[in-house]
């Protein structure tokens, strides 16, 4: 034990599980708040996966609910603190954007409060997101890149992101941002595209399905492995003074040839299985997305360590795995 306590929101998600992980190992006391719902204790969550579930305390609250967050952090009386916690799927932000204003954006600014009421020495990160620049395509996307969201998920996260620059500046509290392009695992919910398709791969391979639907296979994508972001978040905390920074790989790739891995990966060819299906297209895309991680290299030490094609297969073999196992 190293005798720090962590607070994580949103531990039941796929970096809230690699995170809490990563702080065990590291020897923090770890808690982290869990929504309550109908399933719970039916479905396997990601926490039992990595064999974690009885070493995080689980507290139940949630993002919207203020006097929540100030229970927990009264109880757990927090040295660090990261709000991963969000309506994160950009396609559901269209369906419900009241909702998404209100846990991705709204909430962050909940926590934000009962921080600085209750823990002002707290070190707080907040889980920021490339889609904050949608529009804006520089050779490279930075810190210093202007944003343009385009989505009403990318809008909740721009609030929530100047209101923990507002909160530095205005108080003095420690808090960062990080501003992560896409990272993915074996514990990426299927609605997003690459686990949409290693699962989809994984499937046609055992024979349970015959094609693979998609929307916009041209979209370009930086994507890394959510176990190399979280300790990127980790090591933002462990700095004297808080600041911002882009985490990417350096990289760009687009669906189609994200795709292509995977099928490649069981021995089978894209084209024969994957169908355009326009009412997958989003109202605005981001088209592309590219990090420049400069910053995070010169100021964290802080660099991608697993390649896109090594964790598409992680992702597939995974993937076949847990069906196999179902029989
Ligand atoms: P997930 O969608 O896997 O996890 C989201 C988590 O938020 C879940 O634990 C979910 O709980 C929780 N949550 C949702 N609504 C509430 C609420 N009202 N109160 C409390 N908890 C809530 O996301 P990721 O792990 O992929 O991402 C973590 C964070 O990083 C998110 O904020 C995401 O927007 C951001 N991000 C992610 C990137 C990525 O590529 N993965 C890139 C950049 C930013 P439940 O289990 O109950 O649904
Ligand atoms: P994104 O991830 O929107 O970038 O947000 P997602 O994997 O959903 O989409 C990536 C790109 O793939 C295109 N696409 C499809 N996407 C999905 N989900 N399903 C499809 O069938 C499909 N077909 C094509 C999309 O149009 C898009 O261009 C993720 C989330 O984790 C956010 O929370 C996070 O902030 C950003 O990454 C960085």
């Amino acid at each position: 034990m190293n005798g720090k306590r962590a607070l994580i929101t949103g531990v039941t998600g796929q970096d809230g599980a690699y995170l809490a992980q990563l702080l065990l190992q590291k020897g923090y006391t770890v808690a982290g708040i869990v929504r309550r719902s109908s399933h719970a204790g039916v479905f396997d969550h990601r926490l039992k996966w990595l064999g974690i579930e009885r070493d995080v305390e689980l507290i139940d609250g949630n993002l919207i609910d203020l006097s929540s967050l100030i229970r927990i952090i009264q109880a757990t009386k927090p040295d660090e603190i990261y709000n991963l916690a969000a309506q994160s799927f950009v396609t559901s932000s269209w369906q419900q954007p009241l909702l998404t204003g209100q846990v991705t954006g709204i909430g962050a600014a909940n926590l934000l409060e009962a921080a600085r009421s209750l823990v002002p020495q707290a070190r707080y990160y907040q889980a920021s997101t490339s889609e904050m620049f949608g529009l804006i395509q520089e050779q490279m996307q930075s810190e210093s890149t202007p944003f343009y969201p385009r989505s009403p998920y990318g809008v909740a996260k721009l609030y929530a992101h100047w209101m923990t620059i507002n909160y530095r500046e205005s108080f003095g509290l420690h808090t960062s941002n990080g501003i992560l392009f896409n990272h993915e695992s074996p514990l990426r919910g299927v609605e997003f595209v690459t686990r949409k398709v290693t699962d989809s791969v994984a499937r046609i391979k055992l024979g349970l399905a015959k094609e693979l639907r998609l929307g916009n296979v041209d979209a370009k994508r930086d994507w890394g492995h959510a176990k190399d972001y979280v300790r990127a978040m980790w090591l933002m905390l462990q700095q004297e003074t808080p600041d911002d920074y882009v985490i990417a790989t350096g990289r760009t790739t687009t669906v189609r040839d994200m795709c292509e891995i995977a099928f490649r990966h069981v021995g089978l060819n894209t084209e024969d299985y994957l169908v355009i299906d326009p009412n997958l297209f989003r109202p605005a895309e981001v088209e592309v997305l590219l990090g420049n991680p400069a910053k995070a290299k010169a100021k964290l030490g802080w660099e991608a360590e697993i390649g896109l094609e090594a964790m598409i297969q992680e992702m597939v073999e995974a993937d076949l795995a847990r069906l196999k196992s179902k029989g």
